[in-house]
Protein backbone atom coordinates (compact mmCIF):
# COMPACT_ATOMS: atom_id res chain seq x y z
CA UNK A 1 0.00 0.00 0.00
CA UNK A 2 1.25 3.70 -0.80
CA UNK A 3 0.92 6.57 0.77
CA UNK A 4 0.78 10.10 -1.00
CA UNK A 5 2.94 12.79 -0.09
CA UNK A 6 1.83 16.53 0.54
CA UNK A 7 3.00 19.68 2.18
CA UNK A 8 1.08 22.71 3.50
CA UNK A 9 2.34 25.78 2.04
CA UNK A 10 1.68 28.08 4.91
CA UNK A 11 5.34 26.84 5.93
CA UNK A 12 6.74 28.51 3.86
CA UNK A 13 4.55 31.43 3.29
CA UNK A 14 6.96 34.15 4.44
CA UNK A 15 9.89 32.30 3.65
CA UNK A 16 10.06 32.62 -0.30
CA UNK A 17 7.93 33.04 -3.54
CA UNK A 18 5.18 30.58 -4.43
CA UNK A 19 6.79 29.74 -7.50
CA UNK A 20 10.35 29.05 -5.91
CA UNK A 21 8.35 26.38 -3.49
CA UNK A 22 6.65 24.98 -5.83
CA UNK A 23 9.53 24.17 -8.41
CA UNK A 24 11.38 22.19 -5.53
CA UNK A 25 8.45 20.78 -4.26
CA UNK A 26 7.82 19.00 -7.21
CA UNK A 27 11.94 18.45 -7.76
CA UNK A 28 11.86 16.96 -4.21
CA UNK A 29 8.81 14.40 -5.16
CA UNK A 30 5.48 15.74 -3.67
CA UNK A 31 2.74 14.67 -5.13
CA UNK A 32 0.13 17.35 -3.88
CA UNK A 33 0.16 20.96 -1.91
CA UNK A 34 -2.27 21.96 0.65
CA UNK A 35 -3.06 25.69 0.11
CA UNK A 36 -3.35 28.36 2.82
CA UNK A 37 -6.91 29.08 3.79
CA UNK A 38 -6.77 32.60 3.32
CA UNK A 39 -9.56 33.25 1.05
CA UNK A 40 -10.02 37.08 0.90
CA UNK A 41 -6.16 37.85 0.53
CA UNK A 42 -4.89 35.57 -2.79
CA UNK A 43 -6.39 36.10 -6.02
CA UNK A 44 -7.75 32.70 -7.17
CA UNK A 45 -7.59 32.87 -11.23
CA UNK A 46 -3.69 34.02 -10.81
CA UNK A 47 -3.51 31.42 -7.81
CA UNK A 48 -4.82 28.22 -10.33
CA UNK A 49 -2.58 29.27 -13.13
CA UNK A 50 1.08 29.03 -10.68
CA UNK A 51 -0.52 25.56 -9.83
CA UNK A 52 -1.49 24.27 -13.10
CA UNK A 53 2.16 25.50 -14.54
CA UNK A 54 4.27 23.68 -12.18
CA UNK A 55 1.83 20.76 -13.12
CA UNK A 56 1.05 20.33 -8.84
CA UNK A 57 -2.35 19.22 -7.45
CA UNK A 58 -4.13 21.08 -4.43
CA UNK A 59 -5.03 18.33 -1.81
CA UNK A 60 -6.92 20.47 0.20
CA UNK A 61 -7.21 23.58 2.57
CA UNK A 62 -5.24 23.92 5.91
CA UNK A 63 -7.32 26.62 7.78
CA UNK A 64 -5.87 29.53 9.21
CA UNK A 65 -6.49 29.38 12.74
CA UNK A 66 -5.53 31.06 15.70
CA UNK A 67 -2.21 32.67 15.73
CA UNK A 68 -1.40 31.45 12.16
CA UNK A 69 -3.20 34.48 10.97
CA UNK A 70 -4.31 38.29 11.92
CA UNK A 71 -7.62 37.54 11.22
CA UNK A 72 -7.62 34.46 13.35
CA UNK A 73 -9.33 36.57 16.40
CA UNK A 74 -12.83 36.19 14.47
CA UNK A 75 -12.28 32.33 13.79
CA UNK A 76 -13.62 30.80 16.73
CA UNK A 77 -16.60 28.23 16.45
CA UNK A 78 -16.61 27.55 20.46
CA UNK A 79 -17.13 31.62 20.96
CA UNK A 80 -19.84 32.59 23.40
CA UNK A 81 -20.01 35.79 20.69
CA UNK A 82 -23.00 34.98 18.13
CA UNK A 83 -21.22 37.22 15.84
CA UNK A 84 -17.41 35.29 16.04
CA UNK A 85 -19.07 32.10 15.52
CA UNK A 86 -21.30 33.37 12.64
CA UNK A 87 -17.98 34.75 11.41
CA UNK A 88 -15.90 31.57 11.94
CA UNK A 89 -18.92 29.83 9.65
CA UNK A 90 -18.41 32.52 6.80
CA UNK A 91 -15.05 31.21 7.07
CA UNK A 92 -14.93 27.78 7.02
CA UNK A 93 -17.27 28.05 4.11
CA UNK A 94 -14.72 30.29 2.15
CA UNK A 95 -12.53 28.19 2.77
CA UNK A 96 -14.67 24.86 1.56
CA UNK A 97 -15.55 26.75 -1.39
CA UNK A 98 -12.16 27.67 -2.60
CA UNK A 99 -10.72 24.09 -1.93
CA UNK A 100 -13.47 23.25 -4.12
CA UNK A 101 -11.85 25.44 -6.91
CA UNK A 102 -8.92 24.30 -6.77
CA UNK A 103 -9.99 21.03 -6.98
CA UNK A 104 -8.71 19.86 -3.47
CA UNK A 105 -11.26 17.43 -1.09
CA UNK A 106 -10.10 18.17 2.60
CA UNK A 107 -10.79 21.32 4.74
CA UNK A 108 -9.85 20.97 8.32
CA UNK A 109 -11.54 22.75 11.03
CA UNK A 110 -10.51 23.30 14.22
CA UNK A 111 -12.06 24.29 17.71
CA UNK A 112 -10.56 27.83 18.78
CA UNK A 113 -13.01 29.22 21.61
CA UNK A 114 -13.10 32.89 22.94
CA UNK A 115 -9.84 33.84 24.91
CA UNK A 116 -11.85 34.43 27.93
CA UNK A 117 -11.94 30.28 28.06
CA UNK A 118 -8.52 30.06 26.99
CA UNK A 119 -7.16 31.40 30.03
CA UNK A 120 -5.75 27.56 31.03
CA UNK A 121 -3.22 28.29 27.71
CA UNK A 122 -0.95 29.87 30.26
CA UNK A 123 -0.47 27.34 32.21
CA UNK A 124 -0.40 23.09 31.98
CA UNK A 125 -3.51 22.03 32.56
CA UNK A 126 -6.45 20.31 30.73
CA UNK A 127 -9.98 21.58 30.95
CA UNK A 128 -12.16 19.08 32.69
CA UNK A 129 -15.11 16.75 30.90
CA UNK A 130 -17.54 18.12 32.84
CA UNK A 131 -16.52 22.00 31.91
CA UNK A 132 -15.78 21.21 27.93
CA UNK A 133 -18.69 19.18 27.08
CA UNK A 134 -21.33 22.26 27.03
CA UNK A 135 -19.17 24.31 24.77
CA UNK A 136 -18.77 21.24 22.70
CA UNK A 137 -22.38 20.64 22.41
CA UNK A 138 -23.27 23.88 21.31
CA UNK A 139 -21.03 24.00 18.15
CA UNK A 140 -22.28 20.29 17.58
CA UNK A 141 -25.31 22.25 15.19
CA UNK A 142 -22.35 24.80 13.51
CA UNK A 143 -20.29 21.89 12.53
CA UNK A 144 -23.41 19.71 10.78
CA UNK A 145 -24.29 22.39 8.93
CA UNK A 146 -20.81 23.07 7.71
CA UNK A 147 -20.52 19.16 7.14
CA UNK A 148 -23.44 19.62 4.78
CA UNK A 149 -22.20 22.83 3.12
CA UNK A 150 -19.13 20.81 2.57
CA UNK A 151 -20.66 17.52 1.11
CA UNK A 152 -22.42 19.79 -1.83
CA UNK A 153 -19.30 20.60 -2.76
CA UNK A 154 -17.55 16.83 -2.38
CA UNK A 155 -15.22 18.05 0.10
CA UNK A 156 -14.21 16.71 3.64
CA UNK A 157 -14.33 18.69 6.24
CA UNK A 158 -11.63 17.02 8.78
CA UNK A 159 -11.69 17.96 12.76
CA UNK A 160 -8.12 18.42 13.70
CA UNK A 161 -7.45 18.02 17.51
CA UNK A 162 -4.90 20.50 18.38
CA UNK A 163 -2.51 20.66 21.67
CA UNK A 164 -4.04 22.65 24.96
CA UNK A 165 -1.63 25.33 24.23
CA UNK A 166 -3.67 26.77 21.36
CA UNK A 167 -7.29 25.44 22.24
CA UNK A 168 -7.92 23.10 25.02
CA UNK A 169 -11.62 21.76 23.62
CA UNK A 170 -10.75 19.60 21.37
CA UNK A 171 -6.74 18.07 21.70
CA UNK A 172 -7.15 14.00 21.13
CA UNK A 173 -8.25 11.13 18.80
CA UNK A 174 -10.95 10.43 21.30
CA UNK A 175 -11.81 13.98 21.80
CA UNK A 176 -12.79 14.21 18.06
CA UNK A 177 -14.28 10.67 17.46
CA UNK A 178 -16.55 11.62 19.74
CA UNK A 179 -17.61 14.96 18.05
CA UNK A 180 -17.70 13.15 15.09
CA UNK A 181 -19.59 10.44 15.59
CA UNK A 182 -22.31 12.84 17.51
CA UNK A 183 -22.01 14.84 13.83
CA UNK A 184 -22.51 11.07 12.26
CA UNK A 185 -21.98 12.41 8.48
CA UNK A 186 -19.57 10.42 5.80
CA UNK A 187 -17.75 13.51 4.71
CA UNK A 188 -17.08 14.45 8.55
CA UNK A 189 -14.11 12.96 9.68
CA UNK A 190 -10.51 13.83 11.26
CA UNK A 191 -7.01 14.72 10.56
CA UNK A 192 -4.77 13.64 13.27
CA UNK A 193 -1.35 15.78 13.61
CA UNK A 194 2.12 13.88 15.34
CA UNK A 195 3.27 17.40 16.43
CA UNK A 196 -0.20 17.86 18.98
CA UNK A 197 -0.67 14.26 19.27
CA UNK A 198 2.79 14.15 21.07
CA UNK A 199 1.75 16.50 23.51
CA UNK A 200 -1.30 14.96 24.31
CA UNK A 201 -1.50 11.82 23.31
CA UNK A 202 -1.35 8.07 25.84
CA UNK A 203 0.60 6.90 22.42
CA UNK A 204 0.18 7.24 18.78
CA UNK A 205 -0.51 3.84 18.16
CA UNK A 206 -3.91 4.21 20.18
CA UNK A 207 -4.68 7.44 19.24
CA UNK A 208 -4.88 6.29 15.09
CA UNK A 209 -6.17 3.03 16.04
CA UNK A 210 -8.98 4.93 17.62
CA UNK A 211 -9.57 6.37 15.09
CA UNK A 212 -9.64 3.89 12.30
CA UNK A 213 -12.77 4.68 9.88
CA UNK A 214 -12.70 8.43 10.55
CA UNK A 215 -8.94 9.12 9.76
CA UNK A 216 -8.91 10.69 6.18
CA UNK A 217 -5.76 13.09 6.50
CA UNK A 218 -2.71 13.25 8.90
CA UNK A 219 0.05 16.54 9.31
CA UNK A 220 3.46 15.20 10.22
CA UNK A 221 6.26 17.03 12.10
CA UNK A 222 9.01 16.19 14.64
CA UNK A 223 7.96 17.32 18.15
CA UNK A 224 9.66 20.49 17.35
CA UNK A 225 7.75 20.86 14.45
CA UNK A 226 10.55 20.65 12.49
CA UNK A 227 10.21 17.81 9.75
CA UNK A 228 10.82 14.17 10.56
CA UNK A 229 13.86 13.34 11.27
CA UNK A 230 14.84 16.69 12.80
CA UNK A 231 13.43 15.54 16.16
CA UNK A 232 13.07 12.55 18.50
CA UNK A 233 9.45 11.23 17.58
CA UNK A 234 9.89 7.61 16.20
CA UNK A 235 7.74 7.77 13.10
CA UNK A 236 8.38 4.14 12.64
CA UNK A 237 5.58 3.05 14.89
CA UNK A 238 3.02 5.65 13.45
CA UNK A 239 3.54 4.53 10.01
CA UNK A 240 3.23 1.34 11.00
CA UNK A 241 0.08 1.53 12.49
CA UNK A 242 -1.25 3.90 9.76
CA UNK A 243 -0.11 1.03 7.52
CA UNK A 244 -2.38 -1.57 10.23
CA UNK A 245 -5.69 0.18 9.63
CA UNK A 246 -5.62 0.32 6.12
CA UNK A 247 -4.75 4.47 5.76
CA UNK A 248 -3.86 5.22 2.32
CA UNK A 249 -4.46 8.78 2.22
CA UNK A 250 -2.19 11.48 2.27
CA UNK A 251 0.99 11.71 4.48
CA UNK A 252 1.05 15.70 4.72
CA UNK A 253 4.15 17.37 5.92
CA UNK A 254 3.30 21.03 8.54
CA UNK A 255 7.18 21.91 9.66
CA UNK A 256 7.97 25.20 10.37
CA UNK A 257 10.71 26.06 8.49
CA UNK A 258 12.54 29.10 9.93
CA UNK A 259 15.56 27.15 10.40
CA UNK A 260 18.87 26.95 8.03
CA UNK A 261 19.34 24.16 5.34
CA UNK A 262 15.26 24.26 5.29
CA UNK A 263 15.22 23.47 1.77
CA UNK A 264 17.20 20.07 1.91
CA UNK A 265 14.77 19.34 5.39
CA UNK A 266 12.17 19.11 3.17
CA UNK A 267 14.12 16.74 0.74
CA UNK A 268 15.12 14.25 3.54
CA UNK A 269 12.29 14.07 5.71
CA UNK A 270 10.54 13.18 2.58
CA UNK A 271 13.25 10.50 2.10
CA UNK A 272 13.22 9.58 5.70
CA UNK A 273 9.15 8.34 6.01
CA UNK A 274 9.40 7.35 2.27
CA UNK A 275 12.23 4.76 3.37
CA UNK A 276 9.86 3.88 6.67
CA UNK A 277 6.58 3.32 4.50
CA UNK A 278 8.79 0.90 1.95
CA UNK A 279 10.23 -0.65 4.49
CA UNK A 280 8.66 -3.99 6.07
CA UNK A 281 7.31 -3.44 9.22
MN1 LIG B 1 -1.78 20.41 11.74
Amino acid sequence: MAFKYSITLSSFRNVEPLEQTLERLVQQGYDAVEMFGEPEMVHFKSLEQTFNSFDIPVDGITGMWGSMSSEGWKRRILSPEPSIVTNSQKYVQQCIEMCHYFGGKKTNICLFADDKLVTLDGNHYLISEDKKAPVIQKAIPVLSDLSKFAEERDIQLLLEPLNRYSTPYCTTSNDAVRIAEQINQNNFGILLDTFHMNIEEQSFEHAILKSEGLLRHTHFADNNRKMPGYGHIDFRLIIKTLKDIGYNQYISFEPILTYEGYESATKSGLELVKTIAYREL
